[in-house]
């Protein structure tokens, strides 16, 4: 018998064995407590990548770990195959989206096989099968039907050179596409959305899951939540048949201050109020910001420019009339689209009034004001000066005060605004969950039967990045009956995005080949929530969002009793190489097939376990797995060699080190157990090291 470590000798065969013996299915019935350890999918991009690898042999050694705990451990592995990637390699090499996204799952399927993982391979979902994504569009009329899903007008971030709408997710902070890169511009379109901002308060909340408080905090700020005050101006204009303009502030004790009024350029008002020596101005200043992302709106570097619209507004406190402009860096969609400004108190204020030579009024004195000119905008609190009846109060008692003199009036009152936008789903692309709606003349908008689900996505399909969607050309496939009159109609011809795949595949695990309902009810009682679900952080405001929000909204139809699903959320860092993070641009993709065939799969499962703490990520270096990979020929060694070359128990060499290393041993089990629970996996590889070089001294006599 040698005693060299060949794990090409075994590996394979092992693995092969555990197929065949169907070891890693899992079923409902076991009298075992439950596990449902969770890895995010892959996205079927074509080649599994060591980052793959990073987030998935970690995560599978603790599934394994509770396994051996005794747990009934739930561990599946699928793929997120809906998408532009595939649409774009259909357009690039003439390969149909289907074909390529099927080749790219059978090659990662092959190599995640590889990792050794204890995956119950029975349990896999694939996104872009109509036995899934028939349930995709099946919870698209649960929403519709319960006013979660709605068509409007919006302007969108649309991508010119992806030819497609992007959600706000998916904008750089730069503004440009996150995909390719290219610059995001405005346009107006009818979308289809979820109406995730009915759950903002809920989705701040994270009670009762174990989550990093980096992401809790990531998802808070993406919500967003300001308390303030809407107030009303006063508008007496011919044109206009509102009374009022209200403005969302967060500062109600600075009301005396208010020396103009910003509206956002998309206010509807605007084109009424404009008198006719300003409109040319305003709408060539309306059409410049359409270009412009919300990001870059806002950029703090950009300068803030507006255009006076001819207008005015009274402010009720001060019975003074107000100048009313136009400014991009106002938004639409947050707070009422108008802002009272307050160039002394507020920064964006101050540098427009400096620009446009507007009275700054300071009302807030700041410590030691002596009625001298404000250098900048003083931001902070102080006493109430300049301000009527509430002369002398302290400003945070004003923000109250001033409050309950407005809603006694009836001027306005008390209000929250939040940051989050309903979640635009629509695309304009092929590669996607077809949205099963119909368009009908006489009826309007009707959902397709739940029976005549799936809507079929098309195998034939022009591929023209043309900014509508490819299916638009399918006349087979638009053409149909209304299911309510009978009549002729339209399918609806954009796809979803692929977000909503991905919301709810977690479900779907728990019975992935049930036919007449999403979910086995009983089944995800039994499993629900994930206990533990891994993935990198990159997901905090999309497909982390995005579950929690799916997951509310199905319990609140009643779909399922729970509201969160995943209790424990881990995040693991990232791989990198040459101090570079890996691309095929700069050559430094580290491809763990060649590893896995010269060194073995635990070799490399045991090297990315001791590069770095899991959550922060390390620097693949190849000298540090050569000595993970003489580690484990060490223990080889020390594990054969008390066995007789025929095979038979040397038991001097074996009691020997047994006996001198019994409370090590199980100190040494003790901090693997603690190690593991924590997921702090290159301490543990540490403690097992320095144990094997223990080991060793003992047998060698030291
Ligand atoms: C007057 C004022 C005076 C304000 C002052 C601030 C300081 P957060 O905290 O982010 O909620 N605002 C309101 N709606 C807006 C919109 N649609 N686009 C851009 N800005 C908007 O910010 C609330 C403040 O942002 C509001 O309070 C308003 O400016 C501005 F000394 O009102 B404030
Ligand atoms: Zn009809």
């Amino acid at each position: 018998m040698t005693t060299d470590y060949n794990p090409q000798e075994f590996e394979k065969k092992w693995q092969n064995r555990w197929a065949e013996d169907r070891l890693y299915e899992v079923s409902e019935d076991s009298k075992k407590p439950k596990w449902y350890a969770l890895t995010m999918f892959p996205y079927t991009s074509g080649d599994l990548h060591i980052g793959h690898w990073y987030a998935m042999a970690p995560s599978d050694v603790h599934a394994r770990f509770k396994r051996m705990q005794g747990f009934n451990v739930l561990h599946p592995m699928g793929f997120d195959a809906f998408g532009l990637p595939a649409e774009n390699a259909a357009i690039k090499r003439g390969i149909h989206p289907y074909k390529w996204t099927m080749q790219n799952v059978d090659n990662m399927r092959r190599q995640l096989k590889s990792i050794g993982a204890i995956y119950d391979w029975s349990r896999e979902v694939i996104t872009c099968q109509p036995k899934y994504y028939k349930w995709t569009q099946w919870f698209f009329l649960k929403l519709y039907e319960n006013g979660l899903a709605y068509r409007g007008k919006a302007p969108v971030n649309w991508c010119p050179q992806c030819q497609t709408v992007l959600a706000n997710e998916q904008v750089l902070g730069s503004g440009d596409c996150e995909r390719c890169g290219t610059a995001v511009v405005r346009r107006d379109l009818e979308q289809w959305f979820f109406r995730i901002t009915r759950y903002a308060d809920e989705l701040m909340q994270h009670e009762g899951i174990d989550w990093p408080e980096r992401i809790k905090i990531m998802q808070r700020n993406w919500v967003s939540k300001s308390a303030g005050t809407d107030i009303s101006f006063a508008l007496g204009h011919p044109a206009a048949d509102d009374k009022e303009i209200r403005v969302f502030t967060t500062r109600p004790d600075t009301i005396f201050g208010v020396t103009f009024m910003v509206l956002a350029p998309e206010h509807p008002l605007v084109a009424r109020l404009t008198s006719p020596d300003k409109k040319t101005e305003v709408e060539a200043y309306i059409a410049k910001s359409r270009r412009l992302t919300e990001i870059e709106r806002l950029s703090t570097e950009k300068e803030k420019d507006g255009v006076f619209i001819g207008a005015y507004t009274t402010n009720r406190l001060t019975r003074e009339k107000v100048p009313i402009w136009i400014a991009d860096y106002v938004l639409l969609g947050y707070g009422t689209g108008a802002v009272m400004a307050v160039p002394a108190h507020d920064e964006r204020d101050f540098a427009f009034a400096k620009k446009y030579n507007l009275p700054i009024r300071v009302v807030i004195a700041p410590p030691e004001w002596q009625g001298d000119k404000l250098e900048e905008a003083y931001i902070e609190a102080g006493t109430m000066v300049n301000s009527g009846q509430f002369d002398g109060l302290h400003s945070e008692k004003g923000v109250e005060a001033v409050s309950d003199f407005l809603e006694e009036k009836g001027w306005g009152g008390r209000a929250v605004s939040y940051k989050l936008r309903d979640w635009l789903i629509s695309r304009q692309r092929y590669w996607g969950v077809p949205i099963p709606m119909i368009y009908c003349d006489k009826c309007g908008i009707v959902p397709v039967a739940e029976k005549e689900l799936p809507v079929l996505l098309p195998e034939d399909a022009e591929f023209k990045p043309t900014g509508e969607s490819p299916l638009k050309y399918n006349e087979q496939f638009v053409n149909t009956t209304c299911p309510e009159c009978g009549g002729t109609a339209r399918r609806e011809t954009d796809t979803m995005d692929t977000f909503i795949c991905s919301s709810w595949y977690f479900l779907r695990y728990t019975s992935p080949d049930i036919d007449d309902v999403p979910f086995d009810e009983s089944n995800v009682k039994y499993w629900m929530p994930v206990d533990l679900y891994t993935g990198g952080a990159e997901h905090a405001v999309m497909h982390l969002l995005y579950a929690r929000f799916f997951t509310k909204a199905i319990r609140d139809i009643g779909l399922v009793d729970f509201g969160e699903p995943f209790s424990r959320l881990f995040n693991q860092g990232i791989i990198i190489a040459q101090k570079q993070k890996m691309s095929k641009s700069k050559g430094n993709v580290v491809n763990p097939d060649t590893y896995v065939s010269e060194l073995g799969a635990d070799t490399v499962r045991a090297y990315l376990m001791f590069v770095a703490p899991w959550e922060q990520g390390g620097e693949w270096n190849d000298s540090g797995i050569s000595g993970i990979s003489r580690w484990f020929n060490r223990l080889w060694k020390l594990l054969l060699e008390p066995y007789n070359p025929d095979g038979t128990v040397n038991n001097e060499i074996r009691l020997g080190l047994e006996q001198a290393l019994q409370r090590d041993t199980h100190q040494v089990i003790r901090k693997v157990t603690q190690d593991l629970e924590r997921l702090r996996f290159n301490t543990m590889i540490a403690a097992l090291m320095g144990f094997t070089g223990r080991l060793n001294g003992v047998k060698e006599g030291r």
